[in-house]
């Protein structure tokens, strides 16, 4: 299987660490985002969105979108298990993963998007909202205080082991880190605990 990929970006990284966690051998295919590679139309062929990543299978299809890819590898190789095994630890491990995507993922993306890094590497590409970078910067730190509580409670963010929802959590909070000025507070000392736990496993250097 090819996984076309971005070293740098977090949303390949997700699947690769899931990957990882697996033991999955993927062949790694960079894109060149720099280049507009994404956006070319062999590429629109393979993510109809045009990102990254997206898996080429052995039959030779494509899967884009990560959680999906991570779907189909779970299914190819149920085990270690990430996605749940009872009914109830799928449906809460598919309740974190999308509240990591849609409460910590997405305020950090508009973060991201009207920040000073993106207005520096890609010039005019969005038109840039202060006001929406400082709500959402603000949504962040409110969401972090948020899962340090939840943190006092669990081991993981989905329960007592580890999951595709800590996948989706510790990219989010890496990249928010190193590309948006978002490092949660040094206060926040379950969330530390949590991201010192996910970050010496070996997969997380995937
Ligand atoms: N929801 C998608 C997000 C994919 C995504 O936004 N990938 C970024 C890199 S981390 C990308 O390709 N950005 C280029 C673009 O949006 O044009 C997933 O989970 O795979």
């Amino acid at each position: 299987m090819i996984l076309y990929d971005v070293t740098a970006a977090p949303n390949p990284r997700r699947v690769r660490i899931f990957a990882a966690e697996k033991n999955i051998t993927l062949e790694y295919r960079q894109v060149d985002m720099t280049r507009g590679e994404h956006k070319s139309p062999d590429f629109l062929a393979r993510h109809p969105s045009g990102k990254v990543p997206a898996l080429q299978t052995d039959d030779g299809q494509y899967i884009g979108e990560s959680v999906a890819i991570c779907r189909y590898l779970e299914a190819l190789h149920p085990e270690p298990n990430l996605f749940g095994r009872t009914p109830m630890e799928q449906a809460t491990v598919e309740m974190y993963n999308r509240i990591m995507e849609f409460e910590l993922w997405s305020p950090i993306g508009t973060s991201w998007v009207n920040g000073p890094v993106v207005a520096k590497m890609a010039p005019g590409r969005f038109k840039q909202i202060p006001e929406a970078k400082a709500a959402s910067d603000a949504a962040t730190h409110r969401f972090y205080d948020r899962l340090d509580k939840q943190l006092t409670e669990r081991s993981f963010i989905a329960g007592e082991r580890f999951t595709v929802a800590d996948i989706t959590a510790l990219t989010a909070v890496d990249f928010a880190t190193s590309m948006v000025d978002l490092r949660p507070g040094e206060g926040l000392e379950n969330l530390w605990r949590w991201h010192a736990d996910v970050s010496a496993r070996p997969s997380a250097a995937a």
